[in-house]
């Protein structure tokens, strides 16, 4: 008799199945990298959704400098970007965001 368990190929599908099914759901999502314009004085989309870890871009479209400045504490800014230059942050929590030189221009990061 030669049921699914004593079978060593039924072992061997069984295995197979586990190791995918491990992948599927404990294996860590690569982060990702999103890009924000930064062009006629608004950011480019206002809000994204990225996963904690996700890389944010900000590129600036416009002829004068901007910058990324958490909105609620200042815990973080890019600091002066200049005109077609770009910042980068890896995300850890999500913010309110705007630019300190243009206190109207806000954008969001929130968390998936
Ligand atoms: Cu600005």
């Amino acid at each position: 008799m030669n049921t699914f368990f004593n079978s060593s190929r039924s072992y061997i599908y069984l295995i197979f199945i586990l190791i995918v099914a491990a992948g599927c759901t404990s294996a860590p999502q690569k982060p990702k990298v999103f890009t924000v314009e930064i062009k006629d004085m608004k950011f480019v989309p206002q809000n994204i959704t990225v996963s904690k870890g996700d890389t944010v871009i900000w590129i600036n479209r416009d002829m004068v400098a901007h910058d990324v400045t958490e909105e609620t504490a200042k815990t973080w800014t890019s600091g002066p970007i200049a005109a077609g230059g770009s910042w980068k942050m890896a995300v850890a929590e999500e913010a309110n965001y705007y630019c300190s030189i243009h206190v109207v221009m806000k954008g969001k990061i929130e968390l998936e």
